[in-house]
């Protein structure tokens, strides 16, 4: 008889499993095939306790399925280009490289400790070559079809120091340049963009996935679809001017026009004697984000440019303004202003004298002045041959009268921007692209990937790739002419590598794809994807972009990379704040792997709460756990059969009870209360241990084992090898269970409040005060008279009557 020592325990079985190759991917095609995948982690050097929360759920729900029949694909991988690692080689002078290659080999092992059914043989590393280099494929696809495309966009830009500044580096609320104080400025710089907007409307469909309703609505308003019109305004002496609008409605309503600083029509339309002031507004606009220029709380600024526009409605002259909360990246950068029924236009009047007239009557309007934006649905006035019509009837009827006049047309518009990849970064995928004096822009050929990262670059926080300074990187020959040629020195964004990683999975070192079809068609695609909520509107969005291109480049024949997702919550520091080393309050992991083992801490963190939830860290809650995994370890280890004194229907009807409870719960990703299942499933079985016959405590103890297995792997593998079972338990089929012997048997409850009869319920037979109380209260009947009022008690007859006294 072994001893209880889950440290050893756990160490002998990985081993075990590593060399019976226990965890190797199923390819039974007689089986069903359940994909699942967990967000791959970054390599920052030592997994947390984040770590731990996203991924061991994740390993239990993997295991569930491949007990139950599935042929699983469980796989995890380096998601291993980025900032954090420059820094590092920045400040302390270790090359990227090498920092992330031995973070990775010191993550393998803690993986591996974990006791997760990874497969390691499909590992990817997205930094390198044979990864990136489909990167790269991606991106030559993406440019033949015309979704790759080079563009000048708004950069931060230090006019002191020449050169544009990362995102980080701009620092303070006045945003200045972090290393010589100049407020930095926006600059267009030339920059490649993917064109994610072709996309916005099919990204808007969810039929065929089946999301977490929070993240479907992050995703709808982040492409934030408007309907509406586009409305020509001639700006005299310079030509038409289009806006986008949603209330063409409110046109004669414009009483004034607003471009963007941005705009390219500024500089014409100003007049000489605008001129000065103009130029200053443009330039202090230039300095501030779109973040805070949008704030809807900020003071309205914005001058008179000294032109006027002219409504195609009626004719009439308005003044156009230069105004920074008009955004040049979205609609058309320019807007018809209509002081009475929006917000922004209302105080930008207020403060420049300009009319506000009511086109579209409030309920009870009684022709005065409003005194504030009314921006609600009502009867149009003021608005010449429409007046009378309802508001949401004269937004068609007047687009179309615009339309027959060749001045309007309906028009949707996305909030949804092209995503822009490049970044002035080393440690990334190089961008495959040359420009050629003669040839201009050249794709890198295919046959000519990967275009290398170079080993020597110096590691200079200025703000440009490092690649720029290297010669023998940045000079080459170009591919169409053979005449001399310079490089593209921008990298991708690393969201490009985790776009489309799930594929690479499935055949790493495959070489004439992304990967190979074949697999392809077996397993894709992912089934059960799950991760954080954070990533709801970048990676996501993305991968969804990038697998429907891929279709439409015949590379996979569906719509929607991940059929199922779940987001788990965070995992927050005792003191109930986000973890953080300058809080103090960061729990190390390997700590309390060291002290209780993994399966204590997997079941520790699946017991805290409901998954999706998080919830704080609690140092009395693992000891616990630690508690409950010793003592259900007791019952393999001797103890005498003695006389079957114990109801041997009982144990067999509560094992099928905990059979079905722990099939559902994992159904429905509740691990908390799986496991609170398991917990008094085994506080039942010491109760009765020694007092039931051997066969039918080995039969319960199988059962228990298996559906034990998922949760605590190592503590199920050793206590089924002491049973007397054939290894693994982890190739076991999933336990059934009986209908029959689960039905539990019901009784009816009165429910009164204040004495006076409301509803009757079903309840479990023995059920206790609280648990009717809570029956009671879910019922509608009974809720409609005791809701608003303070419960005072509750009379209880077991088994028979509830009685709620309230005020
Ligand atoms: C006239 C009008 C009258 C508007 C009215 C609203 C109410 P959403 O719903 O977010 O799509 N707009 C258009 N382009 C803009 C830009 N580049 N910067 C700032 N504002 C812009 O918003 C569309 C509305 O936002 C448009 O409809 C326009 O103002 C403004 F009673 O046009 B509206």
């Amino acid at each position: 008889r072994r001893g209880y020592d889950p440290r050893a325990i756990e160490e002998r079985w990985q081993r075990r499993w590593a060399e019976t190759g226990l965890y190797k991917t199923d390819e039974d095609p007689s089986k069903p095939k359940h994909y699942a995948l967990t967000m791959l982690p970054y390599p920052s050097g030592d997994l947390h306790v984040g770590h731990w929360y996203a991924m061991t759920p994740s390993d239990t729900r993997a295991r569930f399925m491949r007990m139950r029949g599935y042929r699983v694909f469980f796989p995890i991988g380096f998601d291993a280009f980025g900032l954090p690692a420059e820094n590092a080689a920045i400040k302390r002078g270790i090359h990227p490289r090498d920092w992330t290659y031995s973070n990775i080999e010191r993550m393998r092992g803690q993986l591996r400790q974990m006791g997760t059914m990874f497969d390691f043989d499909a590992e990817v590393v997205t930094c390198d070559p044979e990864y990136y280099r489909w990167n790269q494929w991606f991106f030559l696809k993406f440019y033949e079809k015309g979704l790759a495309y080079r563009e000048k966009a708004p950069v931060d830009w230090c006019p002191s120091c020449n050169t544009t500044l990362a995102r980080e580096q701009v620092v303070g609320p006045d945003r200045r340049c972090e290393r010589c104080d100049t407020p930095v400025i926006k600059r267009n710089l030339a920059q490649w963009l993917f064109k994610i907007t072709d996309y916005a409307e099919e990204l808007l469909d969810f039929s065929e996935i089946e999301w977490p309703e929070r993240v479907k609505a992050l995703q709808r308003n982040w492409i934030g679809r408007s309907e509406g019109a586009e409305i020509e305004f001639e700006i005299e002496g310079y030509g038409g001017v289009t806006v986008f609008t949603t209330r063409p409605d409110t046109l004669f309503g414009a009483t004034f026009f607003v471009v963007a600083p941005e705009h390219p029509a500024v500089e014409s339309i100003t007049t000489p004697e605008r001129g000065e002031e103009v130029r200053a507004y443009v330039e202090r606009a230039a300095r501030m984000s779109e973040i805070d220029r949008a704030d809807v709380t900020r003071e309205k600024t914005g001058v008179f440019t000294g032109a006027y526009a002219v409504n195609p409605a009626n004719g009439e002259r308005i003044p156009v303004y230069v105004a920074d909360y008009v955004l040049m990246g979205y609609g058309t950068g320019a807007i018809m202003a209509v002081p009475a029924h929006d917000e922004r236009d209302f105080e930008f009047a207020k403060k420049h004298g300009i009319e506000i007239r009511t086109v579209i009557a409030p309920p009870d309007w009684d022709g005065s002045p409003l005194e504030r934006a009314y921006v609600g649905e009502g009867q149009m006035v003021n608005s010449g041959p429409f007046d009378g019509t309802p508001s949401a009837e004269g937004r068609e009827k007047v687009t179309g009268w615009l339309r027959e006049r060749g001045v309007g047309r309906p028009a949707v518009n996305y909030r949804l921007r092209d995503w822009l990849i490049s970044r002035q970064r080393y440690w990334g995928t190089p961008i495959p692209i040359v420009y050629c004096e003669r040839c201009g822009t050249v794709p890198v050929p295919e046959e000519d990937l990967p275009v290398l990262l170079p080993e020597d670059a110096e590691f200079m926080p200025t703000g440009e790739s490092p690649l720029k300074f290297n010669d023998e990187f940045r000079k080459t020959e170009c591919p169409r002419c053979g005449g001399p040629a310079e490089r593209e020195t921008d990298t991708m964004d690393t969201f490009v590598d985790s776009s489309w990683y799930q594929y690479r999975y499935l055949s790493p070192h495959y070489e004439e794809g992304p990967f190979d079809p074949e697999r392809g068609s077996r397993w894709l695609p992912v089934d059960q994807y799950t991760g954080g909520i954070e990533h709801a509107t970048m990676h996501l969005l993305y991968t969804r972009f990038f697998t429907k291109v891929m279709r439409d480049l015949g590379l996979v024949d569906f719509d929607e990379p991940m059929l199922r997702l779940f987001n788990q919550g965070v995992i927050l520091g005792p003191d109930g704040n986000r973890m953080s080393k300058s809080r103090g309050n960061v729990v190390n992991p390997q700590e309390y792997v060291d002290r209780y083992g993994s399966d204590v801490l997997r079941c520790y963190l699946m017991f805290i709460g409901p998954w999706d939830e998080g919830g704080p860290w609690d140092p009395g809650g693992i000891e616990g756990v630690a508690r409950w995994l010793r003592r259900a370890f007791t019952l393999v280890a001797g103890g005498d059969v003695s006389e079957a004194e114990a109801d041997p229907g009982e144990l067999s009807r509560r094992t099928h009870r905990l059979v079905k409870r722990v099939t559902e719960y994992l159904e429905g990703f509740r691990f908390n209360t799986a496991i609170a299942a398991l917990m008094e499933h085994t506080n039942y079985l010491l109760a009765v241990k020694g007092e039931v016959g051997e066969e039918e405590w080995r039969e319960a103890m199988r059962s228990f084992l298996l559906v034990l297995a998922p949760f605590a792997p190592h503590h199920a593998e050793e206590m089924w090898e002491i049973l007397g079972e054939e290894y693994s338990v982890h190739e076991q089929g999933w336990p059934s269970w009986d209908e029959e012997l689960v039905r539990e048997e019901t009784v009816t409850l009165v429910v009164q409040v204040n004495g006076k009869l409301r509803d009757r319920v079903e309840a479990p037979a023995g059920v206790d005060e609280g648990r009717a109380r809570e029956l009671a209260l879910s019922s509608e009947r009974v809720r409609a008279h005791v809701e608003g009022r303070e419960l005072r008690k509750t009379v209880y007859v077991p088994g028979r009557l509830i009685n709620l006294v309230v005020s």
